[in-house]
């Protein structure tokens, strides 16, 4: 017994050692107004300096995490140009070493009933599906759309009351950003709610659902293991010292004509061609031979309160964007209603930024799904990505009444 202790012991201490570390780095929540939101652009895609969130636009907060070299310097130039700001983070090590306690912390979960009081590891949501297709059979099947690189499954659970497969399909994405670990929750939760709550039967009388909790396993296991803010896929690149690719760059639709980058180190390196990573080429051969049925596509990221829509590409609106927008305009009323905070709605570039590339654009420009959008879930408050385990519970509640909306309008106008 003694012995299973000190083993269990050296276990924990070996996985902390190869953790990445964030001793003294701080996060740095700056307010810039219109004229004052280029001062911020020299700092991107510096190795001392990472965006958790950005903005091209006035009034909404930019989260930046600067290591402890570049504290200093960075305070003095933001009080220099008198920039608005607040350090909401002083130490970012310390809110990541107590999420890993609460990690840690064992909850009463079996792979039959889901938790939301912790954030599930691939292995664990990969065990809940299979579960659910062993009890639901009726309903619920688990199939692999391809291979992530390191050869984990991507799993897509489909969720139909019959019909044998000719009716409309809501297509739903989530963790495609790896570190962006409440995306995974929200998608567990819509699931759980359509096939174990008994009261969503009306979202699959007619149409189906096929949702990918994971799209991007292996990173999402490495932000667990060992670089919390892990954000792309583990392929190897030209530069062996800086793997992974930018997956929500890689899809080949005005593939890096903006807000992507080229070189392998940076967080939004782009790939070294449309559709290099297995991941992003497996959704396209999964939405392409499922062109004419898929009406809705959702992929969940965080953080910061957004229901985007194309195009992440140009500044030029589709021509159905009202259409779009008043759908987001209801799915956000819907959350308010249940108690969630306002979103922000809008095409991606006109509200956040332009960045080409994106899944969401893809779908839409190549896919022909002309409903397609991106929801940037709400982070921590001040905690950026580390949105608490305590909180995950609340926050896709919250939501779940937006994805209503979105159901009940494919059901009435497909
Ligand atoms: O930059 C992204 O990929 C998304 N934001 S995040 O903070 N989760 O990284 C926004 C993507 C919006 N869609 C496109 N630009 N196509
Ligand atoms: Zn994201």
């Amino acid at each position: 017994m003694i012995r299973r202790l000190i083993l269990a012991a050296a276990l924990v201490a070996i996985a902390l050692a190869e953790q990445t570390r964030y001793d003294g780095y701080k996060v740095f929540h700056v307010l810039p107004t219109e004229e004052q939101l280029s001062l911020l652009d020299p700092f991107q895609n510096h190795p001392g300096y990472d965006f958790w969130s950005r903005s091209r636009h006035a009034g909404h907060p930019v989260d930046i995490m600067v290591s402890p070299t570049y504290v200093d310097i960075f305070e003095e130039y933001l009080v220099r140009n008198k920039m608005t700001y607040q350090i909401i983070i002083h130490d970012v090590q310390m809110v990541f070493d107590a999420e890993r306690l609460r990690q840690m912390t064992p909850t009463n979960a079996t792979a039959r009933a889901i938790s939301f009081s912790k954030y599930l590891t691939v292995d664990e949501i990969n065990s809940y599906l299979t579960s659910l297709a062993s009890s639901y059979p009726s309903i619920v099947s688990v199939e692999s759309i391809g291979r992530s690189y390191e050869g984990r499954p991507l799993n897509m659970i489909k969720i139909s009351s019959g019909g044998g497969g000719s009716r409309p399909v809501i297509l739903i994405d989530a963790g495609i950003h790896a570190r962006e670990w409440i995306a995974p929750a929200m998608a567990l939760y819509v699931i759980n709610q359509l096939v174990e709550s008994g009261n969503h039967k009306d979202l699959y009388a007619s149409v189906d659902w096929h949702i990918i909790p994971v799209i991007n396993p292996d990173g999402y296991a490495y932000s667990h293991s060992t670089t919390r803010l892990w954000r792309k896929t583990r392929s190897q690149t030209s530069n062996s010292r800086c793997p992974g690719v930018d997956a929500n760059r890689n899809f080949g639709f005005h593939w890096m004509e903006v807000g992507a980058s080229s070189s392998p180190c940076d967080e939004t390196f782009a790939g070294s061609k449309a559709f290099s990573e297995p991941e992003t080429a497996a959704l396209q051969s999964y939405t392409l031979a499922n062109k004419n049925r898929i009406k809705l596509y959702l992929t969940f990221h965080s953080y910061g309160n957004y229901l985007l829509y194309p195009w992440g590409y140009t500044s030029t609106l589709p021509s159905d964007w009202k259409t779009l927008d008043d759908l987001a305009k209801a799915a956000n009323s819907a959350q308010v209603a249940a108690g969630g905070d306002r979103y922000t709605i809008g095409s991606s570039t006109n509200v956040l930024y332009a960045a080409a590339g994106g899944s969401d654009d893809w779908v839409k420009g190549v896919g022909g799904v002309s409903l397609s959008y991106t929801i940037e879930l709400p982070g921590g408050g001040w905690y950026g990505f580390d949105l608490p385990a305590s909180s995950i519970s609340s926050t896709v509640k919250e939501f779940f009444p937006a994805v209503r909306v979105f159901g009940e309008y494919v059901t009435k106008n497909y």
